[in-house]
């Protein structure tokens, strides 16, 4: 009698995408079929970094062939303000200029060609400025973009007086450019009503909302498509918009569709990136190496504009202890100002800045107190309920558990033996070890952008179209979107389509940032796919006169009654509702419970949860040359019940290169005049296969996982890239084996120059 199916058997998950990629059939914008009549935009831009414009003539440039238009400042219809948090950023220039890159004017044209010639005819005069490139300048000058802020738990002042060993020293981290693979561009077509723009951005939402600030508009007049982007990394969270705002206006002046794509080289001038910042810290330890209190100073280059620097600024301050439990703690962070093109997000939003400080701190301590840094590091790792200096207590910490597992499921004492026996062995060539344990907190620290919604229909025929307000970005989203609802409907990922992320379908999206996409799109999609099925299973029992202990299930493309004939295919059942005139769509909304931060107290819940993990770095350094070579990264890292373990690993390996590419080799030089020195991918050397670790090993601790995150699988895009900080402690320790008195500044990157530096630093004079 019971005929129930069979359990569908677990594919393996993988990454959807993936067939698409390698057959070179994914479509990004610049892949788009054009409308016909299309224009194409260039941005001619100040290559000053601080001046005031006396005058600019175009009138030779609009007479080249094919230049339809040249547009400056004064025909914005709307306002001309592209800040998204501090209204202090102008889309065009208008009468001064704050940085390299800053754009002026926008040329149309029927080609490219015609518009890049155009733009060499303009004659731009002006008086030029004062140029402040140095954050430390800036600082003293009290050049910020907002106002400091502060954290403090415990009484550090007092707490220093009673610790038996302070250190005090400071600690820089460089910048680093985004390099996703597709450059920032946009696609903007009139509409009968309104415009539609297909944009490569992390945030349709925020370039709805600037286009309709630029334009006047109304937000419902402009419709914004995403259907991929090629990285974003964070460098697309906000500063997509101007670019889109641009051909948006452009579109409107001309009433043809623009594409305004920029060229690598435009890329790199004009959009800001990671922030650079100077740090000072001060740590005092008891005479058992507990960390008693711990102060520091951030200075964070934010450049010419707020941009996101202030919610940056902030999330150095929630990460500056980073895995460690420090009684005492006072901190203080400032965003200046100065002529670099702004700053923005990158992946981990200035965690990564502030966990390096702490570091640096520790090998300070350990380096004056003779002992293993890592002997500090374990002793003062979080544990349960340990308060964070924010208020909120560390909940189903995995610090020590990560950290403990690490070191011994990768035998840490037989490595460090090994290490020994090689260095006695070298005279010229010296390997180092460091541990690298992380916490990052999940969620986006401005407690309002912690909201999703989702949009399902189930058509008649029974498959599925979901949409959502995550945009894929090579994170694999798109396969944990489509493994909710297929998990959700009982069905193979087969039927279900994942539409675009279109600010139509599903409005007051926040950008796909902070890690959190897949938990807050992931929570709405489950939310609209459970309305339609509640209403599924209601007709059913209706239909089969079910009673409340009948368990109906709706599951392997299906619906049945455990130990009844009562069987219906997942097809028959969507014609009975449609039949029946259930309604079939449903629309989704998740909120994360739970969380608040009060800004004047610097106190809260700011983060659903933290996500936590180990790497530990093997490193060989050349000590002739200065060269070194990544041997191995072994990682214990806390993915909760990883929905997709091949996206994740990919998450891992990627956030690890990255990290490491910022710690060691990614090195932006700008020269007084703020002119961007490394301007192409020549002179700016980002990890290749011959740089990332030869090999890389990755250990899933298997804890519970947070309710909170989407499955119970936890966010993985930000937290790995802070494994990369291994690599440059890991170079110091080798060092340290080949010249013990090496005086090593703490300034990141730890470029080739840096090690040779450091390796012969003090040595003459033995
Ligand atoms: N973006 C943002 C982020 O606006 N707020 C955040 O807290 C954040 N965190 C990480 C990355 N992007
Ligand atoms: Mo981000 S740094 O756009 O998560």
């Amino acid at each position: 009698m019971t005929q129930n199916p069979k359990p569908r058997k677990k594919k393996h998950s993988l990454n959807i995408d993936a067939p698409l990629h390698v057959t070179g059939r994914t479509i990004y914008l610049d892949d788009m079929p054009e409308l016909g009549g299309t224009l194409y935009a260039k941005v001619y831009y100040s290559p000053y970094a601080h001046a005031s414009i006396t005058s600019i003539d175009y009138s030779e440039a609009r007479q080249q062939p094919g230049i339809i238009d040249i547009i400056d400042h004064s025909r914005i219809p709307g306002e001309n303000q592209i800040g998204g948090i501090i209204p202090d950023e102008p889309l065009l220039a208008v009468d001064e200029l704050h940085f390299i890159g800053m754009p002026i004017l926008i040329i149309v044209s029927t080609d490219e060609l015609n518009a890049h010639k155009a733009s060499q005819l303009i004659k731009l005069e002006v008086e030029e400025k004062e140029v402040i490139v140095d954050v430390e300048e800036a600082y003293r000058r009290r050049s910020f973009l907002s106002a400091p802020i502060h954290f403090s738990l415990g009484d550090a002042e007092h707490a220093f007086t009673d610790c038996a060993h302070v250190f005090e020293g400071s600690a820089s981290s460089g910048g680093q450019e985004h390099v996703y693979l597709e450059p920032q561009g946009a696609y903007a077509i009139p509409q009968q009503q309104g415009m539609k723009i297909f944009s490569s951005t992390q945030g349709p939402t925020a370039v709805q909302h600037t286009v309709a600030k630029v334009l006047g508009w109304s937000m419902n007049l402009i419709e914004v498509d995403v259907n991929r982007i090629g990285g974003g990394f964070g460098g697309k969270e906000d500063q997509a918009s101007p670019w889109a705002a641009m051909a948006a206006l452009a579109a409107h002046i001309c009433q043809r569709p623009v594409k305004l794509i920029l060229e690598r080289g435009e890329d790199l001038q004009m959009t800001g990136k990671r922030h650079p910042y100077q740090s000072h810290y001060k740590i005092g330890l008891d005479t058992s190496g507990k960390i008693i209190a711990f102060e520091a100073r951030y200075l964070q280059n934010g450049g010419a504009a707020a941009d996101l620097s202030p919610a940056v600024l902030q999330r150095t301050l929630f990460h500056s202890t980073n895995s460690y439990y420090i009684p005492h703690v006072r901190i203080s962070a400032y965003s200046c100002r100065t002529n670099l093109p702004p700053n923005t997000a990158f992946r981990g939003f200035g965690g990564p800045q502030g966990m390096y400080v702490m570091e640096a701190a520790l090998d300070h301590a350990a380096t004056a107190l003779d002992i293993e840094v890592h002997d500090i590091q374990r002793k003062n790792l979080l544990y349960e309920s340990a308060e964070f200096p924010y208020g909120q207590l560390a909940e189903a910490c995995a610090a020590q558990h990560c950290w403990d597992e690490a070191v011994e499921s990768y035998d840490l004492s037989g490595s460090m033996k090994k290490i020994e026996d090689y260095n006695a062995a070298h005279q010229w060539s010296k390997k180092g070890l460091s541990l690298m344990p992380i916490c990052f907190g999940i969620s986006f620290t401005n407690t309002m952008m912690n909201q999703a919604r989702a949009l399902v229909h189930v058509y008649h025929d029974g498959s599925v179209g979901i949409s959502t307000g995550a945009v894929e970005m090579g994170q694999g989203v798109s396969s944990k979107m489509i493994q909710v609802a297929a998990g959700c409907f009982g069905l193979p990922h087969e039927h279900i389509k994942l539409e675009s992320t279109n600010t139509t379908r599903v409005a007051n999206t926040s950008p796909s940032a902070a890690s959190a996409t897949a938990d807050l799109n992931g929570k709405a999609l489950q939310d609209a796919c459970s309305q339609i099925i509640h209403r599924l299973q209601d007709l059913l029992r209706d239909q089969w006169s079910l009673t409340e202990a009948d368990e109906l299930q709706i599951d392997n493309a299906s619906a049945y009654v455990a130990g009844t004939d009562h069987l219906m295919s997942w097809q028959e059942l969507v014609t009975l509702a449609f039949q029946q005139r259930v309604n079939l769509s449903a629309k989704g909304h998740y909120a994360t419970p739970t969380i608040h931060f009060n800004k004047e107290t610097s106190k809260g819940i700011p983060f659903a949860y933290h996500v936590y993990g180990t790497a530990i770095t093997t490193c060989t350094v050349d000590c002739l040359r200065g060269n070194y070579e990544l041997d191995k990264v072994q990682i214990v890292h806390d993915f909760g019940s990883s929905m997709n373990r091949a996206v994740d690993l990919g998450q891992i390996e990627g956030g690890l290169a990255q990290g490491i590419g910022w710690m060691t080799m990614e090195e932006l030089i700008y020269n007084d005049k703020g002119q961007l020195k490394s301007g192409n991918l020549a002179n700016y050397k980002i990890p290749d296969i011959y740089s990332v670790p030869k090999e890389v090993q990755v250990q899933y601790l298997n804890t519970p996982g947070a309710e909170l995150a989407i499955n119970k699988s936890k966010a993985v895009g930000e937290p790995p890239l802070m494994y990369g900080i291994g690599a440059y402690f890991a170079i110091h320790q080798a060092i340290k084996r080949f010249n013990p008195q090496a005086v090593i500044p703490y300034s990141a990157p730890m470029t080739t120059e840096k090690v040779l530096l450091a390796l012969y630093s003090k040595r003459d004079s033995e």
